[in-house]
């Protein structure tokens, strides 16, 4: 399989719930490397932006404001597969239908305040991946354990 990059956000909640650690902790242990790491808090702008995809939704007022609500961590996470591997740790939108051992069942308090961000394609997580992070800002690197 090849090397894919892609866009993971923890969320507000993961933030509040202090699960920063525990989440990349998942990825490192599953084969994700972070290699673009930033910490900051989306604006209306940001957010609407970055879910433009859910704008006729009935649920896209409430979630860019939670998205708005405090603190995210922006990553960019590199390895074999990492679109669906990322989706695989992440589990279901709905944490009540996340298989167990996932982020969202572990984690996540409802269906918006679901703990992580994941992109769903190689072709969206390109998208993402530049909406947030200038090339000059990731890093690439082998482990060596
Ligand atoms: P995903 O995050 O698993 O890819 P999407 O369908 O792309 O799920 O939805 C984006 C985000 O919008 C979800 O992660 C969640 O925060 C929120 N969301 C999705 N469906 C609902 C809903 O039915 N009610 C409230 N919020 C929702
Ligand atoms: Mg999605």
């Amino acid at each position: 399989m090849a090397i894919e990059r892609t866009l993971s956000i923890i969320k507000p909640d993961g933030v509040e719930k202090g699960v920063i650690g525990k989440v990349i902790a998942r990825f490192e242990e599953q084969g994700l490397k972070p290699i673009a790491i930033r910490l900051t808090q989306l604006s209306k702008a940001d957010a609407e932006g970055f879910y433009a995809v859910h704008k006729a939704r009935s649920f896209f007022a409430d979630l860019v404001k939670f998205m708005t609500s405090g603190p995210v961590v922006l990553m960019v996470l590199e390895g074999e597969g990492a679109v669906a591997k990322n989706r695989e740790i992440m589990g279901a939108t709905d944490p009540a239908k996340a298989a167990p051992g996932t982020l969202r069942k572990d984690f996540a308090t409802n269906i918006e305040k679901n703990t992580v961000h994941g992109s769903d394609s190689l072709e969206n997580a390109k998208v993402e991946v530049s909406y947030f992070f200038p090339e000059v800002q990731i890093h690439s690197y082998q482990w060596k354990k």
